[in-house]
């Protein structure tokens, strides 16, 4: 196949993939309102209207930004770049099976935020028992599983079919990173659905009385973290596989960029307890072994960090680029197909080594549950991914309804990413610092009885609220670039995807090996989760009635 002349994506395909990004935007608009009403509440600035609940608009926020705007770009994605890669086309029942997670999906979604609205699940997108929704809210977040598994699927299918045709052959990177994607997320998901469907719907319906809250947080954070992974892995394939092509790079090592992947795989999931420091019940030693399998993860992030330089400055030096940072004038500055993901990356730097800050057990006593974590994940998820993600969009809408970007797009992407910098900057700063001073997270405007030190947070809000503010007219400004794509000029964008260098030697075959990751990585759950789960269910263990405290 011939990438470096574009070449027309298959029409079906194209709707499936349009449908995806366009309902995740859908999703990140709401989400949106929702975010600058939370800011503006916090501050003081305004009380909420019609008796809306602080905490039904943070379970909107939640769920709709971290579960749903990010599972259906990440679909949408992942399946353009198999159809790309792997023959050019979705095989026909793949393509249904998108359908089919698209609906089942989109079933569940609607459900679930028809519920938030009537104030019948303002439970946050954590969903921690005791606090007990309607059972039709975890129907809901059952069919949203379900569906993603479908589409998961899929994507094996896809790719099981092309080995048999390319027999001996590695996979192409983007779909090599895509399958592992999709191998991790179903491995993760299996701790929400027991989660969902053993405790929390029997429990919601009233079939039994009580739940075991520890049991049913630690099934949550099983699944919890890789889920902020699910987030990450997608961004790095946008890092390793497109930016090289959009910047005119070569790939730095194919085979790093592979082994960067198996360990995201292997170290992801082992590792919920991070997110439990402060929770009793769990022994310290099980705590301190999920913390070191923290520490591993870092390393393929720090991998990567050193491939992207890599790639920059080998990019820069063929150019002619002197000096130590000579490199970074010779980067694409003005093309936003690279500008937003750059800023994306150069964000990930402060936000990765807050990650580490947190999980260090002395230091996570400090931060868990202020404002610091929430400033650490606007950074993460909500900066690095999503701006990651809007990059990916100014190419892929034009690559799959057969339009262009236009220069006009183009600079008001380049302007929307500057305004995402800066609101963040602002509100992102603002709930670090006063999360060190001890504000907490989830928490409507109060003054604590007009306490002295709760008062010295408020500027910090106000901060908060200005930076929100900022950030909506820019998740306005991407709806506008959106649409105004969907009626960009006709004409053929190229699908861009890297290459390695041509000398480059092939990656080893045993990287593909999938059942032995598959095993490996069981193996180091079992490790990681067996006793400290043997001892929640044990003798030592409380049931809980549910809660509605809304
Ligand atoms: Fe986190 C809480 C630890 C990464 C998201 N995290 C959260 C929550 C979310 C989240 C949503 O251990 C809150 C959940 C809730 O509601 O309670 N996190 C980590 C660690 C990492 C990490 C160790 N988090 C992420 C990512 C997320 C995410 C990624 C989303 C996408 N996090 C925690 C802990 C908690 C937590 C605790 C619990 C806190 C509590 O108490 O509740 C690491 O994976 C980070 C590794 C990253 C790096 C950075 C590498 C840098 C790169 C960029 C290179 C740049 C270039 C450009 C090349 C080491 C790859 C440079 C160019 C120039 C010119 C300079
Ligand atoms: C929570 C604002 C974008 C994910 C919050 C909070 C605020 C906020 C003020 C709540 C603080 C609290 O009371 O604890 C905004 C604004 C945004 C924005 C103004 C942009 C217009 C995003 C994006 C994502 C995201 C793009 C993810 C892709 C979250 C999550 C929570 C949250 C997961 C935590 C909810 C919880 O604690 O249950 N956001 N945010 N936000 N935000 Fe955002
Ligand atoms: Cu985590």
């Amino acid at each position: 196949m011939n990438l470096t002349k574009p070449q027309v994506f298959h029409s079906k395909d194209g709707a499936l993939v349009l449908a995806h990004i366009l309902f995740a935007f859908g999703a990140l608009f709401i989400g949106g309102v929702a975010g600058l009403l939370q800011s503006m509440v916090r501050s003081g600035t305004i009380e909420l209207p019609f008796g809306i609940g602080y905490y039904q608009l943070l379970t909107a926020h939640g769920v709709l930004m971290a579960l749903i705007f990010t599972t259906y770009f990440i679909i949408g994605f992942l399946y353009s770049g198999i159809s790309q890669t792997l023959g050019g086309q979705l095989l026909p029942i793949v393509n249904r099976m998108g359908w089919v997670g698209f609906g089942l999906m989109s079933a569940g979604t609607l459900l679930d935020v028809v519920l938030i609205l009537l104030n019948k699940a303002s439970v946050l997108y954590t969903f921690y028992a005791p606090l007990k929704a309607s059972p039709y809210f975890y129907v809901g977040l059952a069919l949203i599983v379900v569906g993603s598994w479908i589409s998961g699927f899929g994507i094996f299918y896809q790719l099981k079919y092309w080995k048999k045709m390319n027999r001996g052959k590695n996979s192409p990177l983007f779909s090599f990173m895509a399958v592992i994607t999709m191998i991790m997320w179903q491995v993760a998901t299996i701790g929400v659905a027991v989660e969902v469907i053993v405790q929390l719907i029997p429990w919601s319906f009233g079939w039994v009385e009580t739940i075991n809250v520890m049991l049913s947080r630690t099934l949550f954070w099983y699944f919890g973290h890789p889920l902020v992974y699910f987030w990450l892995l997608p961004t790095y394939i946008c890092w390793y596989v497109v930016i090289p092509k959009v910047i005119g790079a070569k790939i730095y090592s194919d085979a790093m960029a592979r082994l960067s992947f198996v360990l995201l795989l292997l170290f992801s999931i082992p590792v919920g307890f991070h997110h439990q420091l402060m929770e009793p019940g769990i022994n310290q030693l099980w705590k301190f072994i999920q913390v070191g399998l923290t520490f591993m993860v870092v390393i393929p992030s720090l991998m990567t960090a050193f491939s992207l330089f890599a790639t920059f400055e080998m990019h820069g030096r063929s150019k002619g680029a002197k000096g130590m940072f000579g490199w970074v004038k010779v980067l694409p500055w003005k093309d936003v197909r690279f500008f937003a993901p750059f800023m994306g990356m150069l964000v990930f730097i402060p936000a990765g080594a807050g990650g580490i800050i947190n999980a260090s057990n002395q230091m996570n006593a400090v931060v868990h549950n202020t404002l610091w974590v929430t400033g650490h994940f606007h950074l993460t998820v909500a900066t690095s991914v999503a701006l990651t993600f809007f990059g990916i969009a100014y190419w892929l809408i034009p690559v799959v309804t057969g339009r262009t970007l236009t220069a006009r797009m183009n600079r008001l992407g380049i302007i929307q990413t500057i305004l995402w910098c800066v609101g963040m900057f602002f509100m992102s700063g603002a709930m670090h610092w006063v999360g060190l001073l001890g504000s907490p997270r989830r928490t409507a405007f109060t003054t604590y009885g007009e306490n002295a030190e709760a008062a010295s947070w408020l500027p910090y809000y106000v901060t908060m609220s200005i930076g929100g503010s900022i950030l909506f007219i820019a998740v306005v400004l991407m709806i506008y670039i959106v649409i105004k794509l969907m009626r960009s000029p006709k004409g053929v964008t190229e699908y861009p995807i890297g290459e390695a260098e041509e000398n480059a030697e092939p990656a080893p075959a045993y990287l593909e090996k999938w059942g032995m990751w598959i095993g490996l990585s069981v193996v180091l759950i079992l490790i990681a989760y067996t006793i400290p789960v043997m001892e929640m269910m044990g003798p030592m263990h409380y049931d809980s009635p549910g809660y509605k405290t809304w």
